[in-house]
């Protein structure tokens, strides 16, 4: 599928100082989270997700975007995974050689956060998705594939597994028997597969990957910002269970608050007297 409109072209500007990533903003909406550590196809330390975290808190929090795309530096590779370099016995470590293992995954939370971050998150692949960096685009709501793009899990082939998204997700979206074969057999999808069994939303030439992903998210721009919310939190109340349900729920209080409704009530409570809520309907 291709998105209608114009591809006009974005001039990116850098903001904030980071060591792993970039982030950029088109001017328009947009921020462009990179993955810049292509000499071992965007594998991801700990400093990384640390990193790509508060590039999402901070485009969260930035009221002048709208969309977030997630990606990889160069053609080679969105990411592929942890960096065994730095994986230890307890954890990954600072840097490689250092004695001390972190003692926790960075990659659980950030998982966490993009499923609830309150805007829509793209993944944007060209090459190799392979492992953590595989269940990264699960997680995002879209994923704009290059036809170059590879998909893949292989946990059980270097001691690892993610029970959880990387499971569960990759099973809602492709199937169990699918999920179970990523698994199970680890090998490697191509991106027609990839689009054939749902895993991606399209698959456009390597060249047009960056102008066809700011299309889509040029699209959703025109949306309405709190309908989007909405329908994100709407999937995963069913899939995220209670922590899904307190999110819509969350949600559902912010417009509630803004009503003449609930305001009697703060009121009466400022002002110390019984609240009033005879002028208000009980709906049908
Ligand atoms: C990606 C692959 C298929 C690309 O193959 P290609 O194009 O032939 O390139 P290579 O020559 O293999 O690689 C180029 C250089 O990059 C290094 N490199 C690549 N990937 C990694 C990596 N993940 N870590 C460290 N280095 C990497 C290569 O070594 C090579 O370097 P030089 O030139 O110096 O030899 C292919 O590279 C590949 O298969 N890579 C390994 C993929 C992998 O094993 N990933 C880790 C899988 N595990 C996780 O991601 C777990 C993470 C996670 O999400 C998680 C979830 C739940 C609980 C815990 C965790 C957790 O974080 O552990």
């Amino acid at each position: 599928m291709r998105v209608s409109g114009p591809r006009l072209p974005v001039a990116w500007s850098s903001v904030g100082r980071y060591t792993d990533i970039r982030l950029d903003h088109s001017g328009d909406g947009i921020a462009k989270i990179t993955i810049c550590r292509p000499e071992v196809r965007n594998a991801f330390r700990p400093q990384t997700l640390i990193e790509v975290s508060d590039a999402l808190t901070r485009s969260r929090e930035d009221g002048s975007i709208g969309v977030i795309v997630l990606t990889g530096e160069g053609p080679d590779a969105f990411c592929s995974g942890g960096d065994q370099r730095v994986r230890g016995d307890t954890g990954y470590l600072e840097e490689p050689g250092s004695a001390d293992a972190v003692g926790r995954f960075h990659v659980t939370d950030l998982q966490v956060q993009i499923r609830r971050l309150p805007k829509p998150v793209v993944a944007m692949v060209a090459g190799y998705a392979i492992g953590g960096g595989h269940v990264l685009h699960l997680t995002c709501d879209l994923t704009i594939a290059a036809d170059n793009a590879r998909f893949g899990q292989v946990g059980p082939k270097v001691g690892s597994f993610d029970g959880g998204f990387g499971a569960g997700l990759l099973a809602q979206q492709v199937g169990q028997k699918r999920a179970k074969e990523f698994w199970l057999l680890c090998e490697q999808y191509d991106a027609a597969e990839a689009l054939e069994m749902g895993l991606v939303n399209t698959v456009v030439p390597l060249a047009e990957l960056e102008t066809e992903t700011v299309a889509w998210a040029r699209r959703m721009l025109q949306l309405s910002p709190m309908a989007l919310r909405l329908c994100k939190a709407s999937f995963h109340a069913a899939e995220d269970g209670l922590a899904g349900i307190q999110q819509l729920a969350h949600d559902t209080n912010l417009l509630f608050y803004a009503t003449e409704e609930a305001q009697e009530g703060r009121e009466a409570y400022k002002a110390k007297r019984i609240p009033d809520f005879s002028a208000f309907p009980r709906r049908a």
